[in-house]
């Protein structure tokens, strides 16, 4: 940050402390990672300077012929990390949404007139704002119709769901979520959708890199649209991807631009190729299984230490702690953890009395913590030092301890050389 640090001292001195922050605590964030210094080169690079809006080959202002080649790399190149070669000819992809909640919305402004029904899982059982909540786009233009899990096993119950559908008929019906630890079935929601004539999106903004390295199941079988961010499990910069199959692409397209957005940021887009490019390397499929048997095993020590796991355990890279019984609401258990530098967030529970704002559950997630290098070995330490935080929450000595502790433990597993 040598000119920054010229030009501005004083944001180059809060960036900096940011990035100390990051360095030393332990993100167990499920939606954070680490994107690589070269996914942040590209970000920073003079792209940002460049307005190219249109798509590749049909823009609406001059000097895109590179701009095209980014845009249409960062096209093929999720393609191949998605798709097998025989399916890229039945889908298209926009690289251009701003992010999760404005891809969301131009998927729906595509596919629904204002008042049409959409059916989604409901946030409190781990849906996401953008899945039809009433304080969201989602729920203010569109009819709703929430689905949750299970009230004895907290897991998704198709036959519900296709019950619902059937006496619902929404247009469209979301799966993929922010909260679940479990697998989804997309197949059956394949068969749902199909049954009563929706369209099935699939929103895999949690579960991307999961996906693309095969670790966990595909919706791209089953789904007519799928959606992600690219910067959580898959580790890029901040922004989405929808991949449309060709009878709904055009609307797709037409509804981010010129429906919603403007020009495309082509620095973000050359960013989100530099991260399509590192998940299709062998290394990303040793990551993505690490990051799973990480949070396996930190759900498991969790669980050995006195916390209650919701579900009993995880089959993702996330897991929600159900802190019903502990004494502390999400909001207290939060901000505990964050005196000594670990960073989760409070979440709801399915079934949850209590509010968003201060929810009984925490949700942890185990990417940034993989993409440092800790594998089953820091996660037991990790969750033992949690549950001591959660069961003794007003000592000042163990604080004390757990925050050195936390400081050793990244000590070892060294963030970015350059920053
Ligand atoms: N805010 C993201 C998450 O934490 O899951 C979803 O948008």
């Amino acid at each position: 940050m040598k000119s920054l640090i010229k030009t501005d001292r004083k944001v180059a001195e809060i960036i900096k402390k940011e990035i100390a922050r990051q360095k030393n605590g332990l993100v167990l964030i499920a939606s954070e990672n680490f994107a690589s210094e070269a996914v942040l080169e590209a970000l920073g690079s003079p792209l940002t300077n460049k307005y190219s809006e249109g798509y590749p080959g049909r823009r609406y202002y001059g000097g895109n012929q590179f701009i095209d080649q980014i845009e249409n790399l960062a096209i093929e190149r999720a393609k191949k990390l998605f798709l097998p070669k025989s399916q890229w000819k039945n889908w298209q992809v926009n690289v251009q949404p701003y992010s999760g909640s404005p891809a969301n919305f131009a998927i729906y402004t595509a596919l629904l007139q204002p008042g049409d029904k959409l059916m989604g899982m409901m946030l409190s059982h781990g849906g996401h704002l953008t899945h039809g909540h009433k304080v969201s786009f989602s729920g203010k233009f569109f009819k709703t119709v929430q689905y949750g899990v299970d009230p004895k096993t907290y897991l998704l119950n198709y036959k519900e769901i296709l019950k619902l559908a059937k006496k619902e008929r929404p247009k469209i019906i979301v799966c993929g979520y922010t909260a679940y630890p479990r697998k989804i079935d997309f197949k059956k929601f394949g068969q749902i959708a199909k049954e009563v004539g929706a369209i099935l999106l699939a929103d895999i903004s949690h579960l991307s890199g999961l996906i693309a390295a095969k670790v966990y199941p595909s919706p791209f079988p089953y789904a007519d649209v799928v959606m992600t961010t690219t910067h959580k499990t898959l580790r890029g910069p901040r922004g989405a991807v929808i991949f449309a199959k060709n009878k709904y692409a055009e609307a797709v397209n037409q509804a981010v631009f010129p429906g919603l957005q403007g020009g495309p940021h082509d620095n973000v887009t050359a960013a989100m190729a530099v991260a399509f490019g590192e998940a299709l390397k062998p290394g990303f499929r040793k990551y993505a299984i690490q990051i799973i048997k990480n949070a396996k095993v930190l759900a498991q020590t969790l669980k050995e230490n006195g916390l209650e796991i919701v579900t009993g355990g995880t089959d993702s890279h996330l897991l929600l702690i159900d802190l019903t019984g502990t004494g502390l609401s999400g909001k207290e258990a939060e901000k505990l953890l964050e005196e000594v530098n670990i960073y989760v967030n409070r979440n709801t529970i399915p079934f949850d009395p209590k509010p968003p704002f201060d929810p009984s559950g925490l949700r942890l997630g185990t990417p940034a913590l993989t993409t440092r290098g800790m594998k089953e070995r820091e996660m037991r330490i990790i969750g033992e030092m949690i549950a001591e935080i959660i069961f003794n929450p007003k000592s000042e000595k163990i604080k004390k301890e757990i925050k050195k502790r936390v400081w050793d433990l990244t000590r070892k597993f060294p963030l970015y050389k350059n920053f």
